[in-house]
């Protein structure tokens, strides 16, 4: 997802996603095996465990910090769940870097508690909270859910997280409100490509506030039954999931009650192929590439997209 035209991975070759020369020798080692295709398990399950190693010292802090929620089986979908060290190891999150199996080794330094969270704008009573007062305040739930990037990979991971809903009856938005503007945090000492100007820094995303009350539309503080890790949007994140993934902004530090449609940071860089709506859609192509299927991260599994992602049925009414 970018806005000056560089190929998406799945545009390209196979041969061309690994470095040629990569490529040139993993050709000779298997060719050395005399053995194709047992050779090519060999060499990809060996690179899967180096990696898999770093990541799972990297995943321990947050797996030791379970959260106590119940799963709501009211959420659920008919797809296989996503393995956890796979959707750990491939996220988008531009602050950071804009290699999506990169992200969990440049989280590293990136200290996500202690952590304020403002509410604000048209409220009646605005607040700033700690995310851990927040989270004991809020009625935890963990809710498997779809989860759609406009990039059209896709995965099935089990949020835990809290209603929005909960929250902006909590701080009760005033009768002229009608936007929720959001925003991540800024530090470019912390997330080295928030040097980069090209992006209008710090991220910042927004939905109609019936959006942000729907059922759906949750804040995450963990997945797989603990904290988020950093690479998902540590301490809080927004989820939601008929939405492409660019709406589901990560690290929150601020969220405002407003009167007019804010502007969002895809949307102001690339209007043409992000708009503020950004509901799934296997109808409408992004201009460069189809929406029509979905790759499955992990299993490499090709599906058909489904409207809004598959929640039509809470959703649609919003857009009659
Ligand atoms: N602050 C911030 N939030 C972000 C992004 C980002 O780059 N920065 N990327 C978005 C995109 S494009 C996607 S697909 C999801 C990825 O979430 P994941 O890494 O937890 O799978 O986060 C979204 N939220
Ligand atoms: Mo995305």
């Amino acid at each position: 997802m970018s806005y000056i035209k560089i190929p998406k991975e799945w545009e390209i070759p196979e041969n061309q996603v690994t470095s040629e020369s990569d490529y040139i020798n993993r050709r000779k080692f298997i060719r050395d095996l005399g053995l194709a295709s047992a050779g090519a398990l060999l060499f990809s399950t060996s690179n899967a465990c180096a990696q898999n190693k770093g990541v799972e010292k990297q995943l321990e802090p947050y797996r030791a910090q379970k959260l106590d929620a119940e799963n709501n089986p009211n959420f659920t979908v008919n797809r296989q769940m996503t393995d956890e060290v796979v959707a750990a190891t491939y996220n988008n999150y531009y602050e950071f870097t804009t290699s999506k199996s990169g992200v969990w080794k440049e989280v590293k330094q990136f200290k996500t508690r202690p952590w304020e969270i403002k509410i604000s704008g048209l409220v009646e009573k605005p607040m700033t909270l700690d995310v851990d007062d927040l989270i004991k305040q809020m009625p935890l739930e963990e809710r498997i859910y779809r989860f759609r990037c406009v990039e059209a990979w896709a995965m099935v991971v089990p949020w835990i997280g809290f209603p929005m809903k909960a929250l902006l009856e909590k701080v009760q938005p005033t009768a002229d409100a009608k936007y929720v503007r959001m925003l991540t945090f800024l530090d470019s000492e912390v997330a080295p490509q928030q040097r980069n100007l090209r992006y209008p820094w710090p991220y910042y995303e927004g939905l109609t506030l019936a959006e942000a009350m729907n059922d759906l539309t949750i804040l995450t503080v963990g997945i797989y039954g603990h904290i988020l890790p950093p690479q998902h949007g540590a301490p809080i994140r927004l989820i939601v999931p008929w939405k492409y993934g660019f709406k589901s902004i990560k690290s929150i530090v601020s969220i405002e009650l407003i009167s007019q449609k804010p502007r969002t940071f895809w949307n102001t860089l690339a209007p043409r192929e992000y708009d503020f709506e950004a509901n799934v859609n296997p109808n409408v192509p992004h201009p460069r590439w189809s929406q029509a299927n979905e790759r499955m991260i992990g299993t490499g599994e090709r599906l058909p997209t489904r409207i809004y992602n598959g929640y039509g049925s809470s959703v649609a009414h919003l857009y009659q």
